[in-house]
């Protein structure tokens, strides 16, 4: 028996179920990848605060900033909104710095998706 690598033709999955030819091939345009900003909740920032600015910053109407600011004073923390990289790292300084101006604790950080 003549030696030579394994190609994708020796692998025979079971009787007529060579896979090698239909393996989805890899998309072209890959997406870019999507960062989740998070709020996190503390004892200190007024409940009114964290509805202004997700009002302010991530556009929301005032029952569903409302929403959010309960759920991350009750779970801890809620995913605000879903950017770019570049979006993402705009809002959360721009929310960092908005609390700090008003001498809140408020945290607000990005993760990739
Ligand atoms: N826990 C705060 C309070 O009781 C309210 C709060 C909600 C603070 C959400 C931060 O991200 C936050 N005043």
């Amino acid at each position: 028996m003549p030696h030579r690598p394994l190609s994708m033709a020796d692998k025979i999955d079971g009787p007529g179920q060579d896979t090698s030819l239909l393996t989805k091939p890899k998309s072209k345009t890959e997406r870019p990848p999507l960062y989740k900003v998070m709020l996190l909740n503390d004892d200190y920032t007024p409940m009114e605060f964290v509805v202004h600015v997700l009002e302010r910053f991530f556009g929301l109407n005032h029952a569903q900033a409302f929403d959010i600011m309960l759920t991350v004073h009750k779970k801890g923390l809620a995913v605000v909104g879903v950017f770019s990289f570049e979006v993402a790292e705009t809002k959360v300084a721009q929310v960092m710095d908005f609390a700090r101006r008003h001498q809140h604790p408020l945290q607000c950080t990005m993760e990739k998706e």
